[in-house]
């Protein structure tokens, strides 16, 4: 990792992300860069399936169309929807589902993600449910469809990079929001702007950058990105690099609890004689709160409890901090846990081995060494 931002990511006024795809662009936040309380847009990470689309001249005039099983098809500018409808800010985790996928072994298919999928901005926009319920639901609406204006990885405009879609009921919370702004600014285009879906707690892919179209369908949706292996985990455990054959397999929705140190960096160096460490990092746990979080020095033998900031809305991410005593110098392996809401917790090594490796969601590791 040098200090420099990669030559790719320069113009586009990024910090030093990690580039795991150049075509398409995909670049990870190492996990000290996710050390604010609201991801900066510099630093939050990027994941492409397609090539990037023709920048938009004028945002207000940026139009989508909602169609399908609705009473009335509407086509809506970015300005329409500040217009017409009530602006929403929350602040929101947003987190590739395959975020953890480098931690799988044997490796899984797809991009080697560490902990860096995710970012927790500030999103300004409209509910979807209340464009939804300008449109009219018709009974046989079920699910949602979504497009954007980028082309396949092969350049083919005609042919989504990725399309997915989600349950009516997720739709319908009002957190699901038609997003204009990041962090009180005009949504910067590498991350959809004018104008993207934010979905926050389910898989990233969700989140439709450049969005064109919503069709709502009255069936789960089918396009790339649902079918196959995609966004799918066995429906019964399967042996780590099992061929899953004929096992029925579910699309992920809700993300597993996770949690990160983003203070201090993994191989910090303290001077002799320091006693003690002042760690702090994020946790978060899909459609789920955070209960606790808690870190160890000696494998797990024995927990100190973190200090937790609530987050400001659902979906927000929790920060936390903690005090580790130290009795002398030496060298030192941290691991965070956090609990969700539910109970469930982070195991020391990655569990539910799946063959496009998501939901990974083994704890974070930073060593340090003191004098
Ligand atoms: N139009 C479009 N939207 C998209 C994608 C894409 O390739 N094209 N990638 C999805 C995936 S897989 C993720 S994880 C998020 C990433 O959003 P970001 O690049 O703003 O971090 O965007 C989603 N929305
Ligand atoms: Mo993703």
């Amino acid at each position: 990792m040098t200090d420099l931002p990669h030559p790719l990511l320069r113009p586009h006024g990024k910090d030093r992300l990690a580039v795991l795809g150049e075509t398409p662009l995909v670049a990870e936040t190492p996990e000290d860069l996710l050390d604010d309380e609201t991801t900066p847009a510099a630093r939050f990470f990027i994941r492409n399936n397609g090539l990037l689309p023709q920048p938009a001249g004028d945002a207000e005039s940026w139009t989508f169309v909602i169609d399908g099983e609705v009473e009335q098809a509407l086509r809506l500018s970015v300005a329409d929807l500040k217009n017409r409808f009530e602006t929403k800010t929350f602040r929101m985790v947003l987190e590739c589902g395959g975020n953890g996928r480098s931690f799988f072994a044997p490796q899984a298919e797809g991009n080697p993600w560490t902990n860096g999928g995710v970012g927790c901005a500030e999103w300004t926009g409209i509910s979807l449910a209340d464009v939804l319920t300008a449109a009219g639901l018709k009974a046989s609406a079920s699910h949602t469809a979504h497009y954007g204006a980028d082309p396949d990885k092969h350049g083919d405009a005609g042919k989504p990079s990725i399309s997915r879609g989600m349950p009516l009921a997720k739709a319908l919370d009002e957190h699901t929001l038609l997003a204009f702004a990041m962090n009180g600014e005009a949504l910067p285009f590498l991350h959809g702007g004018p104008l993207r879906l934010v979905v926050p707690g389910w898989p990233g892919s969700l989140s439709q950058k450049w969005l064109t179209r919503i069709w709502i369908r009255d069936r789960e949706h089918d396009g790339p990105g649902m079918t196959g292996l995609s966004y799918r985990v066995p429906v019964q455990p399967v042996a780590p690099g099992e061929e899953v054959g004929d096992i029925p397999s579910q699309i992920l929705e809700s993300m597993p609890v996770r949690s990160i140190v983003s203070c201090p960096a993994d191989g910090a160096v303290y001077s002799a004689g320091t006693r003690l460490l002042d760690l702090r990092g994020a946790a978060w746990a899909g459609d789920d709160g955070v209960s606790k979080v808690e870190v160890t020095v000696d494998g797990g033998a024995t927990w100190i409890a973190a200090t937790l900031t609530p987050p400001r809305n659902r979906y927000d991410w929790t920060r936390w901090r903690a005090d580790l005593p130290l009795a002398s110098d030496g060298f030192y392996e941290v691991h965070v846990r956090a609990t969700d809401t539910r109970g469930r917790s982070q195991p020391f090594r990655a569990a539910n081995w799946n063959p496009n490796g998501y939901g990974c969601n083994v704890m974070h590791r930073v060593a340090v060494r003191v004098g």
